[in-house]
């Protein structure tokens, strides 16, 4: 028996009468340690207009949480007499329950009608030992032959040994996870997913989503918008505005705050979506303990297990540590950042990937100092030639590189929200430098959380260097009844609309009549670096090794976005350039421009892309004036014949 539940006593949160949703996702996680009262809500009047409509939505989840948050769940009323007696019964053995005492909800007849559509039952007490309905009639029977002990004893959480519990077990409610789960439920497939996030060194943790909505993506692009904006104050004065862009201050605390409170509405989101969709949601971390067979375990330590007929692994990456002194102690990673109660302050960067100048680049652009210590190039496996060009802008727009060192460690020299610490680090040939910061945020990549989760028992193979799993073309792994998508995927990109795209159609393959598979070529992706960088296909170093230098034909361009004219700013900054197979009708194999919204220009020629798009078509396609994708249909000097391609306006 969970010793977190306090015998007798209810202890009840009224969603619908909740309104501050990160609040409400605090209570639901501490509920049960909580000491035992009646807690209530009361409306302030603000409420969002999704609590509205997902009212009776939220009344289920609650019920199956209730159901699922103690061994032994009595719903009930104060005034019941059969309640009372079920109550006292357990009170005489002694053993603990959770007693949910519907008349004190403030939505009590909402909530009834909403067991009563679970359970079929119209008279309460409905008592659940083990997540299942035992009837009061059979408890009372049982009860005079001392045989309701014995039930509960009997009632260890197994598996029915001739059929599965499930269709598929997702392990991991991120990008990947919850599309996948949601898609294969669309052909009635019983489908459960376990998410758990397990607290960062630092202890911050997140709700349902996985990376992208909580630590990546969302976050990441809200707070490069909140950097943009200070350029745009920047720049406003030149359109007449009287605003000294000097003098405006940021709140960091302000900024994060709404960040996260959008986050918290998404977590919601995908909780009524997996209920709509009838997948089954645990929140518990889940490793295999036979071959079908997995525990999922709770924050709390509550153990359960389930068995299915198909797994899938989507459990993603985790930020890496350098292994240094003080790394775990004093560092954060992105992981914590966008969550972080107190602005950062003068800020070390270690790392030089996307993750890490995109990083950069927002708290550079919100005004903190920021220095980004390299140890060898910038942006490792995107086209050289573009990196090198986001350095310059960065470093022209404040931020300092520390090139070819590493940190080997971190000292705390003064405690604080943010303190100071003293970071020492050694380059190639030996030179030490210290250096005083207030935050040190790494971002020197990730690992796949494949390890601890019990991947042997099914004897599923992973690459023992990365951790990551070798799929075939149907993310099918060495073991034909588990599956993997998204991050954890060896040699495949690490991107939200990717682990999506293979998580549905991997759906459809193994429950609906589809042979589609997932093409990971020709992926669009863009770095949100203060001057974004869109791309798709081929990097200039590897369509010379794919084709050969002779065999390819670059065109590229400088520009001048309009809107940065009148400000007189940062011309010849943004950059065009094509690169095309000559051996096959200038068709496009790399697409590259560094610009403002970068991500939305590279989304539509990556349609193009997919469709063959030649040089010739690009030639054919009248552009739109005055926009920066223009330049596209424009291009006309080839990078071998060393023409400039130096702009004087836009
Ligand atoms: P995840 O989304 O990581 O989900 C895995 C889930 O499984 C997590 O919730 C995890 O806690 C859970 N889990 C792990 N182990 C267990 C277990 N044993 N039991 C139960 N649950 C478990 N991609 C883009 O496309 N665009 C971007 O702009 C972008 N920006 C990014 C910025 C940052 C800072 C980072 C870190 C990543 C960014 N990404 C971006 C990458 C994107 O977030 C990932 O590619 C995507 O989230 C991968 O999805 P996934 O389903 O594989 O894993
Ligand atoms: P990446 O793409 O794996 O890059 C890691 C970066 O960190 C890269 O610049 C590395 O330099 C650097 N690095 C790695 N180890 C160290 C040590 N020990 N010291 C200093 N620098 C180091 O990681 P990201 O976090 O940017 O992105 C990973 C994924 O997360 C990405 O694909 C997205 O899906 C989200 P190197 O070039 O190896 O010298």
């Amino acid at each position: 028996m969970g010793n977190s539940v306090r015998k007798g006593k209810a202890v009840f949160v009224d969603p619908t009468q909740v309104k501050n949703l990160q609040l409400y996702k605090a209570v639901i996680e501490d509920n049960s340690n909580k000491s035992p009262e009646i807690i209530k809500y009361k409306s302030d009047g603000n409420e969002g207009s999704e609590w509205k409509k997902n009212q009776k939505t939220a009344l289920k989840i609650k019920l199956q949480e209730f159901i699922g948050s103690s061994d032994i769940v009595i719903f009930s009323k104060t005034t019941c007499g059969k309640c009372t007696k079920v109550k006292s019964l357990l009170d005489n053995m002694n053993t603990p329950y959770l007693a949910v005492e519907i008349d004190q909800m403030e939505s009590s007849q909402r909530f009834e009608e909403v067991l009563y559509e679970h359970t079929m039952e119209t008279t309460l007490p409905s008592v659940f030992v083990k997540e299942q309905l035992i009837q009061y009639d059979e408890i009372i029977t049982l009860s005079k032959d001392g045989l309701f002990q014995k039930l509960l004893e009997s009632k260890e959480d197994k598996p029915r040994d001739n059929s599965y519990d499930f269709d598929l077990i997702v392990i991991g409610g991120g990008s990947g996870g919850l599309a996948a789960s949601k898609e294969a439920a669309k052909y009635n497939k019983k489908v459960l997913v376990l998410d758990y996030v397990t607290p960062s060194p630092t202890g911050t943790k997140w709700g349902l989503g996985g990376t992208c909505v909580n630590v990546g993506c969302i976050p990441k692009k809200l707070m490069h918008q909140a950097a943009l904006m200070r350029q745009a104050l920047k720049d406003s004065h030149k359109y007449g505005w009287q605003v000294d862009a000097n003098t405006v201050q940021h709140s960091w605390e302000a900024m994060t705050d709404s960040i996260q409170n959008y986050i918290g509405s998404l977590n919601w989101n995908y909780r009524v979506s997996l209920m709509e969709n009838k997948v089954k949601y645990e929140n518990g971390y889940g490793e295999f303990v036979e071959p079908h067979k997995i525990k999922s375990t709770s924050s709390r330590g509550k153990v359960k297990y389930f068995t299915a007929g198909k797994f899938l692994i989507a459990t993603g990456e985790r930020p890496r540590y350098l292994g240094i002194p003080g790394d775990k102690e004093y560092c954060i990673t992105s992981d914590d950042l966008f969550s972080l109660p107190y602005c950062p302050g003068k800020t070390l960067v270690v790392g030089a990937s996307y993750v890490a100048l995109e990083c950069a680049g927002f708290l550079a652009g919100l005004g903190l100092d920021v220095t980004v210590m390299v140890r060898s190039i910038l942006l490792r496996g995107f086209d050289q030639q573009m990196a090198d060009k986001i350095g310059e802008h960065m470093e022209e727009h404040g931020v300092k590189f520390l090139r070819h060192f590493v940190p080997t460690k971190v000292e705390q020299i003064e405690a604080g929200t943010p303190g100071k610490l003293l970071v020492t680090a050694q380059s190639a040939d030996g030179t030490e430098i210290t250096g005083e910061y207030n935050t040190v945020l790494l971002a020197i990549g990730r690992e796949a959380c494949t390890r601890k989760i019990g991947l042997d028992i099914p004897g599923v193979k992973i690459n023992e260097k990365t951790g990551k799993i070798p799929v075939n073309d149907a993310e099918q792994t060495n073991v034909p009844y588990v599956y993997a998508i998204g991050d954890v995927l060896e040699d495949k990109l690490e991107l939200t609309p990717v682990a999506i795209q293979a998580g549905r159609l991997l759906a459809r393959r193994l429950y609906g009549d589809s042979t589609v598979k997932c093409d990971y070529v020709n992926v669009p992706t863009t770095v949100f670096t203060p001057l974004e960088y869109g791309a798709c296909g081929l990097s200039e170093e590897n369509a010379i090794s794919k084709y050969g230098e002779e065999n390819i034909e670059v065109y590229h361009s400088y520009f001048w976005p309009l809107e940065w004219t009148v400000p007189a700013r940062d011309n010849n900054k943004c950059y065009a350039k094509i690169i095309c197979n000559l051996k096959d009708n200038e068709k496009v194999v790399g697409f590259h421009v560094l610009a403002p919204n970068a991500g939305e220009i590279t989304q539509g020629f990556a349609a193009a892309i997919k469709c063959g798009l030649t040089k010739d078509q690009l030639d054919n396609t009248i552009g739109i004036h005055p926009v920066c994708a223009e330049i596209f249909t424009t291009l006309t000097v080839t990078k071998r014949s060393g023409d400039s391609i130096l702009q004087s306006g836009c």
